[in-house]
Order: structure tokens, then C-alpha cells, then sequence
């Protein structure tokens, strides 16, 4: 190859459009907030020049979960629940590449929970988007844990018994939790700069994404979307950076030090109004991927050797 080509063959490699994140056309319903979800992890790849082949999106089951099939990048999408054990696997196996969960409520906050609350306490440098629409979505209306007390749904016709669970404040409440944020389907700028910043995050960072459904509660969010008073933006130097235009409008702002990690759980407990920006990040917490691999010169030839040396305890000689 001359020099040229390879200048040239270096231009297309490194300069990706976002259709080049794209793929197929999404069978969400219209106005659902799984839309906006994707526009921001498309735009993210895009803008840190991802290279598709080293980027997975793992999802367990359910709408949300479809996200993976819209990427133009590695997916697996899994089954009820297990997104995060799945996600793990890859990233024990594979440090290299970026790995990306997408989750419903149904999926990480009921029968995932087990996998939800190890996985903070793994820390394994991944972004887990919680798609948040506190309802099971795909499976067309049961309640979910993050249901509103007194939600009407298929499974309690007469309103849910039980007080809502708080995705937040249980994973802020995990030990080695180092990364937590929650964003909005409908400040789609802000939910952008939220998920840059979880993937730019050394270890596993947890936004939860209050996600609209008009399907089958379209009214969950609509006091918050219509009221900017509503919201509560926090801000720091290193923060979510409000355009003009945005900070005319979401007035409501607190200066928040997300190193604070008794403040972001006062914060977390947070319902009226909805607190949007990082609430807690702690760079400092060890990555279970690096203290496995320390020391260890992973090859095939050493991978193969060490196999090796496995399956001949089990080898009856004749
Ligand atoms: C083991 C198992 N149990 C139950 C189901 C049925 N199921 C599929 S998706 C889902 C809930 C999805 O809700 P959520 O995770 O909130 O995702 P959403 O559709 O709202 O995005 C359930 C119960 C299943 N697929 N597998
Ligand atoms: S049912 Fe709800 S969550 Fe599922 S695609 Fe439709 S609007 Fe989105
Ligand atoms: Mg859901």
C-alpha cells in the first residue's frame, strides 16, 4: 500500500458518522422514551469515536432491552435479568472492549436484583443504563418494583400496595458503588452529557433514565416534563454545562459535590422535584477486572496452557 492509501485507508477508519452506529429501524412505539436512549448512546459512540468492533451492548429482556439490534456494534441480547452476569462475562474476557447494559426496571429492579446489587459491588468498568419507565413495558402493563403506590396496572387492577423501590438510593447503599447519575428521557441534551460522562467513568456507572411509556402510562411523568420547577439540576465544575437556552428554563439548580456520598443519598431520596446530573462519583474504587488480570500476562499460548494444565487433573491415563 503507498503512504496515500493508508492516509486515506486512516481517514475513513477513525471519522464514523452516526449512521454508522445505526442499524435497522426501531419498533418502539411513538413518543417512547427508548428512542431518546438510543440517540444518546448513538451520538456518544459517534463523538468518542467508538470503533464498533470493540463495543458490545448487552440487555436482558423486554422493550428496552430490544437497544442492542438498533446498534450497528456487538450486541447480546439476553435473557429476563441477566444483562449484568452477561456483561461481566464479556468484560472478564474481553477488558478491552466497551461494554454498554441496557436494562429495564422489570429486568434490573425485580427479577435481576441479585445480579444488580453484586454487579455495583463488582465494579466492573461498564455503563448500565436503567431504562426507568416504572412499568413492565414489553409483557404490556404489570407493575414493576419502581411502580408508584397506587399504580393500576394488569397485575393490581386496584392500585399497587407497596411504596415505590428507589433505584438510587439501593445502589448507592452497595459497597465499592462508584458512579451513579439519573437523567431524563426528555432533556434529551442533558441525558447526552450525563451518559458521556458515565462512559468516560472509570468503572461501572449506573444512570437510571426516567424513561416515558405513552403506551400504557402515559401520564407517569407528565407533571415533571410540563413544569421545569419541577426538576432539580445539580451542578458541578465538572459537571452537567447547561446551554443558555437550557438554563433559562430548568432554574431550579442546586451546586452539588458528587464526592459527597451522604449528600447523593439525601439527594437520591429525592422525588418532588426529580434531581437530573451525577450524584456520586468516586474514581478511586478498584475495577474487579484489574485486580483479577494484575500480574497476569493473559496470551493464547498462556490461556492454553493453563487449560491444559485443568484438564489433565481429570485425565484417566490408560
Ligand atoms: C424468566 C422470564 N420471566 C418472565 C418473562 C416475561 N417478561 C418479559 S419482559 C418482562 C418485563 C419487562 O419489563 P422491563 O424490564 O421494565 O422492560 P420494559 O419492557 O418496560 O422496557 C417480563 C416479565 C421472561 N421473558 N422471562
Ligand atoms: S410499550 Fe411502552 S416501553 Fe414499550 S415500546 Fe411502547 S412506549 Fe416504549
Ligand atoms: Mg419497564
Amino acid at each position: 500500500m503507498s503512504t496515500s492509501t493508508v492516509c486515506l485507508h486512516h481517514l475513513f477508519e477513525e471519522h464514523r458518522a452516526l449512521e454508522d452506529y445505526q442499524s435497522g429501524v426501531p419498533r418502539w412505539c411513538k413518543g417512547c422514551g427508548d428512542n431518546a436512549i438510543l440517540a444518546a448512546v448513538q451520538r456518544l459512540c459517534r463523538d468518542e469515536g467508538l470503533k464498533p468492533e470493540k463495543t458490545v451492548f448487552v440487555s436482558g429482556i423486554g422493550c428496552s432491552s430490544r437497544l442492542p439490534h438498533y446498534m450497528r456494534t456487538y450486541g447480546f441480547h439476553g435473557i429476563h435479568g441477566r444483562a449484568l452476569p452477561i456483561a461481566e462475562g464479556v468484560k472478564l474476557a474481553r477488558p478491552d472492549l466497551h461494554v454498554f447494559v441496557n436494562t429495564g426496571d422489570g429486568d434490573c429492579c425485580s427479577i435481576g436484583t441479585a445480579h444488580w446489587i453484586h454487579a455495583i459491588r463488582y465494579n466492573m468498568n461498564m455503563t448500565v443504563l436503567l431504562h426507568d419507565n416504572h412499568i413492565y413495558g414489553l409483557t404490556k402493563k404489570q407493575a414493576s418494583p419502581t411502580s408508584p403506590l397506587g399504580t393500576r396496572s394488569n397485575t393490581t387492577p386496584r392500585g399497587s400496595y407497596l411504596d415505590a423501590l428507589n433505584p438510587l438510593t439501593v445502589t448507592l447503599g452497595v459497597q465499592n458503588v462508584s458512579f451513579v447519575a439519573q437523567a431524563v428521557d426528555w432533556i434529551p441534551e442533558v441525558l447526552f452529557q450525563i451518559v458521556t460522562a458515565a462512559f468516560r467513568h472509570r468503572g461501572l456507572s449506573f444512570v437510571r433514565i426516567l424513561q416515558r411509556c405513552p403506551e400504557f402510562v402515559g401520564n407517569m411523568f407528565e407533571p415533571w416534563v410540563h413544569d421545569p420547577q419541577k426538576t432539580l439540576m445539580l451542578s458541578h465544575d465538572d459537571g452537567i454545562q447547561l446551554s443558555p437556552a437550557l438554563q433559562k428554563i430548568y432554574r431550579n439548580q442546586e451546586r452539588h459535590d458528587p464526592a459527597n456520598i451522604d449528600r447523593a443519598r439525601e439527594v437520591a431520596s429525592i422525588h418532588d422535584p426529580i434531581p437530573v446530573g451525577i450524584l456520586y462519583r468516586n474514581p478511586a474504587v478498584p475495577c474487579y477486572e484489574d485486580l483479577r488480570h494484575a500480574g497476569m500476562l493473559r496470551t493464547a499460548d498462556t490461556v492454553r496452557l493453563a487449560l491444559d494444565a485443568e484438564f489433565d487433573k481429570f485425565t484417566v491415563w490408560p
